[in-house]
């Protein structure tokens, strides 16, 4: 132990015997507790739910357009329709991305992007159509609660039954986006209009209610302080109490190159990793923290891995959110790069797919060779 404070004793103790830790033991957490000591204990967490394991996952990011109507002050990624850098995919070039991600051997597509006001509903669903008729093996993360709530505007239809047409056309769970900050002291100052907190736990409640499964993400680091981190922790905690339908957790640090709070530093290694370890002991009903490498930095992904984080997402390849916000890690990761963060780490890899089944592959080499591999075998964990 790092620290002798006799509040973070009462809380170790409780972790210890999983008791359920309150709205302020998150508060010290986030702000007062030894950070060391803080993910030592995040840590023996991690290890006793997963283990030495880390998992990746073999996957490829597809954004279909940057129009949106939508002006969030720390989106750097968005265009107006007039901008030159706004772009909107063809069927064909979805299907192009599909293959790719085929030929690379990837389990999951991630689709995320910007509200079109000029595209029908029919447009993102058809996207949806034409990935899966395509690629049928591959697994279509796709649309945050903020593009559902969209498409439930446009279409003047309940959430439920646009989660339903999407599921028709190949849709396989949602990702963890749009969450942002839900307290309303912060979500109108930082993404005004869009679809507000309560509307974004009641579309994931939908979706679970479905069965389709979706992760949670925080967006920290900009204007939000430790309350509004903790309600937000909070309020995930109690619907997946309610639903049991959330994979994973990801805290998102802010990026803020050319976004309208540039003014604001990045947060540094020691936030990312403070965020990480709070996430891993005040979520005790999710199975896994994501480390996202990308947001990250592939330093403090490694660190993360003994601060509580379990999984570091994965291959991505074409990543344009936050590169746009002046990210300076690499587009996309091999496997082999993947495997070594994890290694050094003093960890175990092990390939997953979207809902963490193991995926077994056949070979010593992988796709990075320019070799096909499609999953052999999938397996539970
Ligand atoms: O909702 C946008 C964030 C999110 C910036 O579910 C920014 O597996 C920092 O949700 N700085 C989209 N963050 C990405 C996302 C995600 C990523 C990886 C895996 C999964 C998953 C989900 O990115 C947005 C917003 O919170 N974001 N701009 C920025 N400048």
């Amino acid at each position: 132990m790092t620290t002798t404070d006799p509040r973070f004793s009462r809380i170790a103790d409780k972790v210890g015997v999983g008791e359920r830790l309150t709205l302020e033991d998150g508060l010290y957490l986030d702000e007062e507790a030894d950070l060391l000591a803080m993910g030592r204990l995040a840590n023996e967490v991690r290890e006793r739910r997963h283990g030495n394991t880390t998992y990746y996952n073999t996957n490829i990011h597809l954004n279909p357009t940057n129009v949106c109507v939508y002006r969030c002050r720390f989106c750097a990624f968005r265009a107006d329709l007039r901008d030159e850098k706004a772009y909107s995919f063809t069927d064909d070039q979805a299907r192009e991305r599909i293959l790719e991600a085929r030929s690379r051997g990837a389990t999951e597509i991630h689709v995320v992007g910007g509200l079109h006001h000029q595209k029908k509903f029919d447009w993102y669903v058809n996207l949806v159509r034409v990935l899966h008729e395509t690629c049928p093996e591959i697994h279509i993360k796709a649309w945050t609660a903020v593009e559902i709530a969209w498409f439930s505007f446009l279409t003047k239809q309940p959430v439920e039954w646009v989660l339903r047409e999407m599921k028709a056309a190949g849709l396989g769970s949602l990702p963890g986006g749009g969450a942002e900050i839900f307290h309303d002291e912060v979500r109108p100052q930082i993404c005004e209009h869009k679809a507000d907190g309560e509307n974004w736990i009641h579309i994931h409640r939908e979706a679970h209610n479905l069965g389709l499964r979706s992760n949670a993400t925080m967006l920290y680091g900009h204007v939000e302080g430790a309350k509004h981190r903790l309600d937000h922790l909070l309020r995930l905690r109690a619907l997946q109490d309610e639903t049991g339908g959330f994979q994973t957790f990801i805290p998102l640090a802010f990026h803020p190159e050319n976004t309208k709070l540039a003014h604001i530093p990045k947060p540094t290694a020691r936030m990312d990793l403070r965020m990480v370890a709070l996430a891993r002991l005040m979520l005790d009903n999710f199975d896994h923290i994501k480390a996202y490498w990308i947001m990250l930095g592939e330093d403090t992904a490694q660190v993360a891995q003994s601060f509580g984080a379990d999984d570091l997402d994965g291959t991505v390849v074409h990543e344009l959110i936050y590169h746009d916000a002046g990210a300076k890690t690499p587009e996309g990761l091999t496997v082999s790069k993947l495997h070594r963060l994890i290694h050094e780490a003093g960890r175990v890899p092990v390939e997953r797919d979207t809902l963490y089944q193991k995926v077994v592959r056949e070979g010593a080499k992988w796709w990075v060779d320019g070799m096909v591999r499609e999953p052999s075998s999938v397996v539970s964990c």
